[in-house]
């Protein structure tokens, strides 16, 4: 099944069924292409800082950039777009209020291999949310031309159907080209991952993810507990407020490193990348083998 486009004039309403059909759809040139250059521009230092990913799902060649709320101008203005907000209220209808999951430009370096097929709502810890519940709406803007060449997203549209922890090659899957300025909307239940970089030039993509509301602790620690106190906290009770990876990308702080880090630096136990990344991508192995 191809991944359907649509005109940027198309509404929410209309996005939103064609989510729950196929869990991904292009919208396409929904923004100025220039937006896409200024992001790229006001996040350029931090993009010469970031280190390449700690494993093959974070992508060894692979560079990610995240507190882009803090560190972009233009991208507010993305992560407010009128018609994402407006599908991703109708996608995670059931529940009270939605928030941001996640802002990150990912930029697949040449010659990085495919990333394995997943579901973004594995985040979870791998709950097994049931069929049809969405727990998040997610985009990929365009920052440059999308090709099969240079690492397109790969999807398999009609997976948000299917089964939880199921294993796929990159046959199975289509491609999500696209236009700089378009964005690839996909919901937390749909197969899909980056793609291979043949090209010899960077892919940028900036990966935009809401998620429901409710996905958070009940008193909200980090704001309730100033941080010159938490400064002289033990880090075992830290690390119970939540300065810990909840599981294997959850609770990272921006460049994804480990949440102790903003009280404790140095604290994290492998360097700043992932804190347990070898552990946590150890546990999903293991419950993908079920
Ligand atoms: O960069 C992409 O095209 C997809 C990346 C992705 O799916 C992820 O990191 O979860
Ligand atoms: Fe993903």
């Amino acid at each position: 099944m191809p991944i359907e486009h649509v005109p940027a004039a198309t509404g929410p309403a209309e996005v939103q069924k064609i989510l729950a059909r196929d869990g991904c759809v292009v919208i396409d040139r929904l923004v100025d292409p220039v937006l896409m250059d200024a992001i790229r521009e006001e996040t350029a230092p931090y993009m010469e800082a970031c280190p390449t990913g700690a494993d093959d799902f974070g992508g060894r060649a692979t560079k990610r950039v995240g507190a882009l709320v803090a560190r972009s101008e233009s991208a507010r203005e993305v992560v407010m777009n009128p018609l994402v907000l407006g599908t991703a209220k109708r996608v995670m209808a059931q529940v009270a209020s939605f928030q941001i999951h996640l802002t990150q430009i990912i930029a697949i370096g040449p010659g990085q291999e495919a990333q394995p097929i997943h579901r973004d709502q594995w985040a979870f810890d791998f709950f097994p949310f049931p069929k049809g519940y969405e727990v998040q709406c997610n985009t990929i803007w365009a920052m440059d031309d999308f090709t099969e060449v240079n690492g397109a997203t790969r999807v398999i549209p009609g997976s948000n159907h299917y089964d939880d922890k199921l294993q796929f090659s990159h046959d199975a899957t289509e491609c999500a080209e696209m236009e700089k300025g378009s964005v690839f909307l996909y919901t937390g239940s749909v197969y899909h991952g980056g793609g291979a970089n043949q090209s010899d030039a960077v892919r940028m993509g900036l990966n935009i993810t809401y998620n429901l509301g409710f996905l958070r602790q009940e008193e909200n620690q980090y704001l309730s507990c100033p941080k010159e106190i938490a400064a002289t906290l033990p880090e075992d009770l830290l690390r119970l407020m939540g300065y810990q990876m909840g599981a294997y990308a959850l609770g990272y702080i921006d460049d994804i490193r480990d949440p102790i880090e903003a009280v404790r630096p140095g604290t994290s136990k492998r360097g700043a990348l992932f804190g347990d990344s070898e552990a946590m991508q150890e546990k999903a192995r293991e419950q993908l083998a079920g």
